[in-house]
């Protein structure tokens, strides 16, 4: 796969928004890149095996809003390192905070930005996701995880609990039982348990990590992204709606999209045994 690694943001940027960033907007705890239709954000604060301090939720947040605003972009792949994907929020620059500064200097908001983006997300795992780490994959729609990942919320060691969304996504993903042991006890689920579990999507050798996120990424990106926008916001809505109402809406957007180009040309294809090539309109 040809990465174009680019190592400085205000290339990067310029590249996905068309417009030279300020000097302010530099990442330095993150790397961004784009190959065709795919984005990649690789975090990259080593000495502190990814740990989510302010300014790297930010960049996550700035990175992702970017490429979700670039309709050249269908899919983005969120990784880390071979060590750690994030091994949770940042403890030292938490450890000394007060009640009142948590409330109005949370990552909450930088990374609920994050997970609000259109563009089909994809959390490409190995080694340590813990705490802010494995909330952080869990805001991701497609976990892919090498087989040396392993997934934790370790927070009531620390003496807190898990605070970027952990005890609601999670719970959701595998049901209350498994949710509270990890919760409760700090527990780690190697990548096959997490698979058996349904944290995780897939489970693939860590040598071949990203290849097979570069492979499903592409794939997610081939798809007419309108089409994919509608699907990622009903995957959305069953986490967050009564069945009733997710039903209706489903009804109501698949019916609309009936009037996209994409539709015409999908089911034209199908019928023309030929492959479809979308215009993601
Ligand atoms: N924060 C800051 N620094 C960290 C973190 C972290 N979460 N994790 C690792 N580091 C640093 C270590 O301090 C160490 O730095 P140094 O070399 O300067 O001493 C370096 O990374 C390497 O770590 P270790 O030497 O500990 O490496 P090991 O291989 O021995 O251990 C572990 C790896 C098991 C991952 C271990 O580092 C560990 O337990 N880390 C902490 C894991 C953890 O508890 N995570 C949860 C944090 S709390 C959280 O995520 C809350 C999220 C909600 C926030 C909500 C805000 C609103």
């Amino acid at each position: 796969m040809t990465k174009h690694a680019i190592a400085e943001h205000a290339a990067d940027a310029a590249q996905v928004s068309g417009v030279t960033p300020p000097d302010h907007l530099r990442y330095t705890t993150i790397r961004v890149s784009t190959t065709g239709r795919v984005g990649w954000i690789t975090l990259d604060r080593p000495h502190a095996l990814n740990a989510l301090n302010s300014q790297l939720v930010t960049e996550v947040a700035d990175a992702a809003e970017r490429l979700d605003a670039d309709d050249g972009i269908g899919a983005i792949v969120i990784t880390g390192s071979e060590r750690a994907f994030a091994a949770g929020a940042d403890i030292a620059e938490m450890a000394g905070k007060s009640s009142v500064a948590m409330r109005l200097a949370s990552p909450y908001a930088a990374l609920e930005r994050f997970a609000r983006v259109r563009t089909p997300l994809i959390a490409a795992v190995a080694g340590y996701a813990l705490g802010g780490g494995c909330e952080l994959a869990l805001m991701c729609d497609i976990i892919l995880a090498a087989d040396t990942a392993s997934f934790g919320l370790p927070e009531l060691t620390l003496g807190v609990i898990p605070g970027l969304g952990g005890t609601q996504r999670l719970t959701r993903a595998i049901g209350l039982p498994k949710a509270a042991d990890m919760i409760l006890t700090g527990r780690s689920l190697r990548a096959e348990e997490a698979e058996r579990a349904g944290l995780v999507s897939r489970v693939v050798p860590a040598a071949e990590l990203e290849a097979a996120a570069a492979d499903i990424a592409e794939t997610v990106a081939s798809r007419s992204l309108p089409v994919a926008y509608a699907a990622k916001e009903m995957l959305r809505a069953s986490q967050e709606s009564a069945l009733a109402e997710g039903l209706r809406l489903e009804r109501h957007i698949f019916a609309s999209l009936f009037s996209l180009a994409d539709q015409k040309e999908g089911m034209a294809a199908f019928l023309d045994k030929r492959p479809a090539v979308f215009q993601h309109r």
